[in-house]
């Protein structure tokens, strides 16, 4: 497997290199011309990889948060049942096809001993200090037959010179160093997170840094990347070669071309953290660069670990919905895996991702539409052979059924071998040629005649349709839209499985709000009853205020209180999101006590609830939740919202 795997890649990198010419009929001296941009070596390598997971696993972890601050003592790490190969097995039988380590978070600590910082493994009672885990990591991904890939977070709330060109210096020598020791990557993935408060080596306090010219990413660190690893895609907001596809969702646009051109807020040029997010979810037809999107999105609700989530776990079902708006939209699945404190992926996490892979083995399994026979409207140059519709049956992603030049409307009447009934259909363009096709149609036959039955647009490496309900027929056909001759490379016709699962559930019971009464409120404006009215949908938003400042809450009778939710907006606003609390408690509504205090960290990009378990139980009647700071603002004086606020009792 190992050296299937490493062959592969060297054959990408001989490509990507020298441009080394492929033997299908892309190469043709009659094949149609490519239109528009057209994607690398390393990008289809990327295509064809579809999904594959990011593990976040640091400190932070150990300190159940979501961003750690750079504070946690390098010891805290000490995962005592690490094991990779239980996390890259379960990854594998869910059908992911590589494995990316986040070798460092946002906190700085570095999961290989690293020359840069001291930050790092080696100072944890981990494997004795000996440890190395970004090649643990490597080392399992490629036994399970997957490629690697590495995420090294730019921001470091670690680092004491953050901020210096000394660290952008050492952020590249730690690209250097993870490019030259773990193998050859398929992704080098680069976060958008970047400047805040932090550490800092014990400076504790805030750091902007800018991010169009700080890290010179252009210039001196993606160089790096092509010379060191000419097989890696480098992903980031902007691309160069993956772009993020704007939400933690894991979900691109319903239509999502793979051409885009990145522009900065202010129109001038772009950098990770620094662009112009409204076309990140459907690219543009017209973009200038070959940037398709990948959705990236945590198997539980946060990236990191949180014992209170086992229950949050997505399902099978939930995946494949997820795979179908993913992959099925020609972007890549990435999912966040989240090992335990211990060091191993919950049992939960192993059993959803089984389950999804059979689902998707069991979806696949049978193409109705294999043995059929075709008419097409027209085949390029009467050459069957070369660019003849049984082209699409193969699983040869690159051989193609193919129009003459000025044939840009064709259509292709499919003869099943048999009637079937199916409710998913999958159309492939052959990319090496560019994204053609404008638009298809799917026709039906049906009461003698042809109904349509559904159209997709942004075709690209792979198109997956749903239909709403299951169909059944003999006959389809295929209705093509394109400015230039098209090169449609599969057609394919399959019948969603059914799965079932269960997780272990842990319930949490939530105080009942209607007893409350608010004591007293500095953060004026909007209807606070929002907050505690059961609906998702609707947010208290305040005017501006002067932060921090506070609400206290009455609840009308002492109750024993184990922590507590807050639910940022979901309407997909940015405004007043709060990204720094304080929890108080009171019995008599005079003297309080904090029992939390701390940071909502990556509020902006996954707006989930921010759930504060305060470890040992708390008896109060009155609550007071004080709003430090709302993120991306630096200014103190902002609206805030909330769309739910809950706390929980025994
Ligand atoms: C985000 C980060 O801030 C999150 O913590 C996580 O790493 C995610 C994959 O990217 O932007």
């Amino acid at each position: 497997m190992v050296f299937d795997y490493l062959g592969k890649l060297m054959v990408l990198s001989l490509a990507a290199m020298g441009g080394l010419a492929g033997c299908n009929a892309v190469d043709h001296q009659d094949a149609p011309a490519p239109y528009g941009p057209i994607p690398t070596e390393a990008q289809l390598n990327w295509h064809e990889m579809e999904m594959y997971c990011l593990i976040h696993f640091t400190p932070t972890t150990f300190q159940n948060k979501e961003w750690g601050f750079g504070d946690a003592p390098a010891e805290l790490f000490n995962p005592k049942h690490f094991d990779a190969y239980q996390i890259a097995v379960a990854a594998k039988a869910g059908g992911f096809n590589g494995l990316i380590s986040v070798a460092k978070h946002h906190d700085g600590y570095c999961l290989w001993p690293t020359k840069t910082t001291e930050y790092n493994i080696s100072h944890s009672p981990w494997r004795g200090g000996k440890g190395d885990m970004v090649k643990e990591f490597m080392e399992a991904a490629h036994k399970e037959g997957m490629q690697f890939g590495v995420y090294v977070s730019a921001w470091d709330r670690n680092f004491p010179k953050y901020g210096d060109p000394e660290y952008a210096a050492a952020y590249r020598e730690q690209l250097r160093e993870l490019y030259s020791n773990y193998g050859p990557l398929f992704i080098s993935w680069h976060d958008g997170a970047n400047g805040g408060d932090g550490f800092y080596g014990g400076a504790n306090e805030a750091r902007r840094i800018d991010r169009s010219t700080y890290y010179q990413w252009e210039e001196k660190t993606w160089p790096i990347t092509r010379e060191m690893q000419p097989t890696a895609v480098i992903f980031s907001d902007i691309g160069p070669d993956v772009r993020w596809v704007g939400n933690e969702k894991g979900i691109a646009g319903e239509t999502s071309w793979a051409t885009f051109t990145p522009v900065a807020p202010d129109g001038g040029k772009p950098a990770p953290g620094f662009i112009d997010d409204r076309f990140l979810g459907s690219g543009q037809r017209d973009g200038k660069y070959w940037i398709p999107a990948e959705c990236d999105v945590p198997q539980r609700p946060g990236w990191f670990y949180h014992p209170e989530q086992d229950d949050a776990v997505k399902t099978p079902d939930q995946l494949f919905d997820l795979y179908l708006k993913s992959v099925g939209r020609g972007a890549a699945f990435n999912l966040g895996l989240a090992p335990n404190m211990d060091g191993v992926l919950h049992p939960n996490d192993v059993a959803s991702l089984k389950g999804f892979g059979d689902k998707l083995n069991r979806t696949f399994a049978e193409n109705f539409a294999s043995g059929a026979s075709f008419n097409a409207s027209n085949i390029r140059k009467n050459q069957g052979k070369h660019f003849g519709p049984t082209n699409l049956l193969d699983d040869d992603r690159y051989s193609y059924w193919a129009t003459d030049d000025d044939v840009t409307q064709p259509a292709l009447i499919v003869e099943l071998k048999d009637e079937s009934t199916f409710d998913l259909i999958r159309l492939r363009e052959n990319i090496k040629l560019g994204q053609r096709l404008d638009s298809v149609w799917v026709d039906v036959w049906k009461d003698e005649t042809w109904q349509p039955l559904v159209m997709a647009t942004s075709i690209g490496s792979c198109r997956l349709i749903a239909l709403e309900e299951p169909v059944t027929t003999k006959q389809l056909r295929l209705r093509l839209f394109a400015p230039v001759a098209v090169a449609l490379s599969d057609f394919g016709l399959f019948r969603i499985a059914a799965s079932a699962f269960e997780t272990q559930t842990n319930e949490r019971k939530a105080v009942d709000p209607s007893k409350w009464n608010i004591q007293n409120n500095l953060l004026d404006g909007g209807n606070p009853a929002l907050a505690w009215d059961g609906n998702k949908e609707s947010s208290w938003l305040t005017n501006e205020v002067d932060l921090p400042n506070y609400v206290s809450i009455d609840m009308g009778s002492l109750q024993t209180l184990t922590g507590f939710g807050y639910l940022p907006r979901q309407d997909g606003e940015g405004a007043g999101l709060i990204s720094h609390y304080v929890f108080e408690t009171s019995v008599d509504g005079n003297r309080w006590e904090a029992v939390a205090r701390g940071e909502f960290s990556n509020i902006v990009a996954n707006p989930i609830l921010q759930f504060v378990d305060f470890g040992k139980p708390v008896q109060a009647r009155y609550f007071r939740f004080t709003v430090e700071a709302v993120a991306n603002t630096s200014s103190n004086r902002s609206a805030v919202s909330i769309a739910e606020f809950e706390v929980y009792t025994k």
